[in-house]
């Protein structure tokens, strides 16, 4: 498949480079905890949404480096802790050994909390302006926080071998997976100062329709995905006894739920002609991924 990541892939992964600490700095072992946990294949998919976002507005990517930076580093600690034993005790992140397996379980809490201090650093000294590094942390503290991201978690730990309806799993995903989806979209859009309150409104729509398709493939991929693509066992959520899309619906109410998703995410961009192509490419990315 076309990888329309790629370009955001590299510049991010630059940046990337440059904001973490060297392995050789002091304390190393965590140091280099953080490093293997960011550089280990992973998609980029917010960094990609992010600058995407900003492109359409004209926005210069280097004002959106920081940013697209900060929100992979708070998804790359939140993998970190969901792996853990006291959470999803998985083995395998990405094909390899996941953080707390290559180092020891001390040190990916630590890892996870290093990188979720940094990503705010990052954006306190991002090339912007106070009023949009502000906006940023606002954003970002809020989706990731207790009533985004990690509340979200929370309440999937909840679900764990109980059936939920429909109304609470969309609300469980809106938080643990969707917030920080959205976090991208919109951290690129305050970036933009020609993004009008009407055009605001329809990428919340889009940021919504998206984040929430990303889980559904998700958990699709879980039953239907190969292991040595998605790398970790298939079937481990339907082991844990996890409440997903496809335990709720089957896997052709799953499908068709996707594809619904999908259809609300193109309806929010079609206004914007051809400055969507690019978000519009990352939508089918997401929806057709097989990892
Ligand atoms: C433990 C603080 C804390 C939060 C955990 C997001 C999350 C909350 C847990 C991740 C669990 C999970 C696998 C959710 C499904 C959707 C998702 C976030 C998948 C992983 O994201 P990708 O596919 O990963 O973007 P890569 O490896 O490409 O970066």
């Amino acid at each position: 498949m076309n990888n329309p990541l790629q370009i955001w892939q590299q510049r991010v992964e630059g940046t990337l480079q440059q904001v973490l600490p060297s392995e050789s700095a002091a304390p190393t072992r965590l140091h280099q905890a953080m490093r293997y946990s960011i550089f280990n294949g992973g998609k980029r998919v917010r960094p990609a949404l992010l600058y995407a976002t900003g492109r359409m507005f004209g926005v210069e990517a280097e004002i959106l480096d920081s940013a697209a930076a900060a929100i992979e580093i708070i998804h790359s600690y939140s993998l970190i802790h969901d792996d853990l034993p006291s959470m999803d005790d998985d083995d395998i992140r990405r094909g390899r050994a996941t953080c707390h397996r290559e180092f020891d379980e001390a040190t990916a809490i630590l890892a996870g909390d290093a990188l979720q201090s940094l990503a705010f650093e990052v954006l306190v000294n991002a090339n912007a302006s106070l009023e949009l590094r502000l906006d940023w942390i606002k954003l970002l503290s809020n989706a990731s926080g207790s009533s985004g991201m990690v509340g979200g978690q929370q309440l999937d730990l909840a679900a764990e071998q109980v059936k939920v309806d429909s109304i609470e799993l969309n609300n469980i995903h809106n938080l643990k997976t969707g917030a920080l989806i959205k976090a991208s979209i919109l951290m690129g859009a305050s970036a933009a100062e020609s993004c009008k309150a009407e055009e605001h409104s329809k990428l919340t729509s889009f940021a919504e329709a998206i984040g929430l398709a990303f889980q559904v493939q998700d958990d699709i991929l879980d039953i239907e995905g190969e292991s040595s693509k998605i790398g970790k066992p298939q079937g481990s959520d339907l082991k844990k006894g996890k409440s997903t899309f496809v335990s709720l619906y089957g896997m052709d109410g799953a499908k068709a739920e996707l594809h619904k998703l999908q259809q609300q995410a193109l309806d929010s961009l079609t206004s914007f002609d051809q400055r969507s192509v690019e978000l519009n490419a990352i939508i089918d990315f997401i929806t057709k991924r097989d990892h």
